[in-house]
């Protein structure tokens, strides 16, 4: 157990499935004594208090004075095998509002505090069952947008960033023997310190791997924001809802239908898409109309791509001139002409799109890959870290191995360069949650779910 200052022994109890009205839902214990606490309100304590761990046991739920609550199946685990690393009660019941406040209420009276968010999580890892690249990807497991975000996020949770820190460090461990060597000789002998570039070199080339990684992970966990932007009538909503593959936006042939934006969370190969459809741009003295424009081209300005929708009927014409010349410079554009399928002869030099018939939406799909570094990178198997906590000490760590080569080519003395190499094993040691304060805790756990 770390020497830090939280209590982990009282009984923390939390709903861990949504606050909605479902067939069944869990609500999850844990602390020392949590098993006899939830027996007092058991059917047949009896069999909650001398069950083992990992067995699973039907009954009522009641109150003390015998009112019963609900009729559920208790699942119990001794320690320290269970999530936490300590005693666990888990009570899976029916998924009633009402029902679900009543036993979180009765709960509270028998000794149990509600949890805050994180909290299991945060007592698995200081019980040494999780390090804390796994304790993040916990996190990052529950709130993956897609199968491929979700994949990736598993994958960490199953060890694949803690391994691979951990394999550096025993190379920076070796490098540290090493000095240690030439140190204790170093007062008999002129200091010529002999340090294996290879091994530095490669050390330094895995934590790259692993640092540029997060450019991965974070479009993976963020996800891409597209707006399409263009006139009234360009074929917008049209679009947007050939992307979700239903209708969501309202289309319609008279101008200016959309006056609002509106969003939609879609996959492109595994990558989550925010995809905006806005308001047709255009001069209105309608007062909705204008603020729904104004707040459209907020949304043009705050997106990672940009698609402009130009009628392919009409053609570019002089509103459209001026928008394209505004964004001239703008990487983010992608410029696709609409309707496809009613224009027989297509200038070559643009990309045609048919919301009606789907002609040219893998090239426009390949477009929007091709705009996003990283995007269609990162597949199951690979390492991608998804934690900008994480992508800082990793910086760090080259950093500091970065001072070792220099220090080394410039006879820096031994104990200085023994200082950067301390350091970057303190850079990785943070990451994995050897070396840490509670303040990173703090931060960390805060933003998890409660019941995780
Ligand atoms: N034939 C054809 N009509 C389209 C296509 N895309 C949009 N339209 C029509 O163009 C009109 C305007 O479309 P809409 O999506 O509402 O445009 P928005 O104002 O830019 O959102 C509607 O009548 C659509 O049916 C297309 O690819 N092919
Ligand atoms: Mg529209």
């Amino acid at each position: 157990m770390r020497d830090l200052p939280y209590d982990t022994d009282d009984l923390i109890c939390a709903l861990a499935t949504p606050w909605s009205a479902s067939a069944l839902a869990v609500i999850r214990t844990s602390g020392k004594g949590s098993v006899e606490a939830v027996s007092r309100f058991f059917s047949r304590p009896k069999a909650l208090l001398e069950a083992t761990g990992n067995t699973v046991h039907h009954g009522n739920l009641q109150t003390s004075t015998g009112i019963v609550l609900d009729e559920v199946v208790i699942t119990v685990f001794r320690a320290p095998a269970s999530s936490t690393g300590q005693e666990t009660a888990e009570i899976s019941c029916h998924g009633s509002l009402p029902g679900l406040r009543r036993i979180l209420g009765t709960l509270t009276e028998g000794g149990f505090r509600p949890a805050n968010p994180g909290e299991f999580t945060l007592r698995a890892f200081l019980n040494g069952k999780l390090d804390l690249t796994r304790a993040e990807a916990v996190q990052e497991v529950v709130m993956a947008k897609t199968e491929r975000a979700q994949a990736l996020a598993l994958d960490r949770l199953s060890g694949s960033i803690c391994q691979r820190i951990n394999t550096a460090k025993s190379k920076i461990l070796d490098l540290v023997a090493l000095m240690n060597i030439q140190l204790d000789y170093a007062e008999d002998d002129v200091a010529t310190v002999k340090i294996p570039f290879e091994t530095l070199d490669e050390v330094e080339r895995e934590l790259k791997v692993l640092s540029a990684s997060y450019r991965t992970g974070k479009i993976y966990q963020e996800g891409v924001k597209v707006a399409l932007a263009g006139q009234t009538n360009a074929g917008k909503s049209s679009l947007f809802n050939l992307f979700l593959k239903e209708d969501r936006s309202i289309v319609s042939d008279e101008h200016g239908t959309t006056r609002d934006w509106l969003e939609a969370w879609v996959s492109l190969e595994g990558v989550p898409v925010r995809l905006i459809d806005t308001a047709g741009l255009r001069e209105t003295s309608n007062k909705v109309e204008q603020e729904g424009i104004r707040r459209s081209r907020e949304m043009i300005d705050g997106c990672d791509v940009l698609l402009y929708l130009v009628d392919g009927v009409q053609g570019i014409d002089k509103n459209d001139r001026d928008f394209l010349v505004g964004h001239a410079e703008d990487a983010r554009l992608i410029v696709v002409h609409t309707k496809a399928d009613l224009v027989p002869i297509r200038a070559a030099q643009w990309l045609w799109v048919s919301a009606t018939t789907g002609v040219g939406f893998s090239q426009l799909e390949a477009a929007l890959k091709q705009k996003v570094p990283g995007m269609g990178e990162g597949s199951a198997g690979t390492a991608v870290i998804d934690s900008l906590r994480q992508k800082q000490l990793l910086d760090r760590a080259i950093g500091a191995l970065e001072q070792v080569r220099q220090g080394v080519q410039l006879s820096v003395p031994l104990d200085m360069i023994a200082l950067d190499l301390k350091d970057a094993l303190d850079a990785l040691g943070e990451i994995t949650g050897e070396v840490t304060t509670t303040d990173v805790l703090d931060r960390m756990f805060s933003s998890f779910c409660v019941g995780k």
